[in-house]
């Protein structure tokens, strides 16, 4: 059995997991934050046998979209690091990470 972990954009969510429920995929959604944007983002957790685990990669590839998104960052002026001016810089954000990591044990009790 393989955990397919997916972190995914907020907006791409819904769709996502409406695609992997009318498949027949148990899914758990969480609520997380990107270490580098510091921003919400989604993560999913799939549960599947070892030959399933292409099919959800797939959906997940058709669903999610990557997409630029701007950030603002802080720049000193001058090389003064006591003024600081804001300036947006743009980020492209994946559709997707996805990591498939191999179960030891499943249990539902
Ligand atoms: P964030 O960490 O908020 O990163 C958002 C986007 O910012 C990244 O998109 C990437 O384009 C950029 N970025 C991240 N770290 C950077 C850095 N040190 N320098 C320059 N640009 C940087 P993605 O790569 O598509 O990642 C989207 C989200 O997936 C990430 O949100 C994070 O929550 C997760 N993620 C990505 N790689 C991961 C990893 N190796 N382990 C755990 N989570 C990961």
């Amino acid at each position: 059995m393989k955990l397919v972990i997916a972190v995914i954009q907020d907006k791409d969510s819904g769709k996502l997991l409406e695609n992997l429920v009318d498949e027949g995929f148990k899914t758990t959604k969480l609520a997380s934050t990107g270490g580098f944007l510091k921003s919400g983002n989604t993560t999913v957790l799939i549960g599947v046998e070892d030959h399933q685990t292409s099919e959800v990669v797939e959906i997940i590839k058709k669903v999610c979209k990557s997409r630029e998104k701007m950030v603002t960052t802080m720049s000193p002026i001058g090389g003064s690091v006591e003024s600081y001016v804001p300036y947006p810089v743009e980020v492209v954000v994946g559709g997707a990470t996805i990591f498939v990591i191999d179960v030891d044990q499943f249990e539902r009790v």
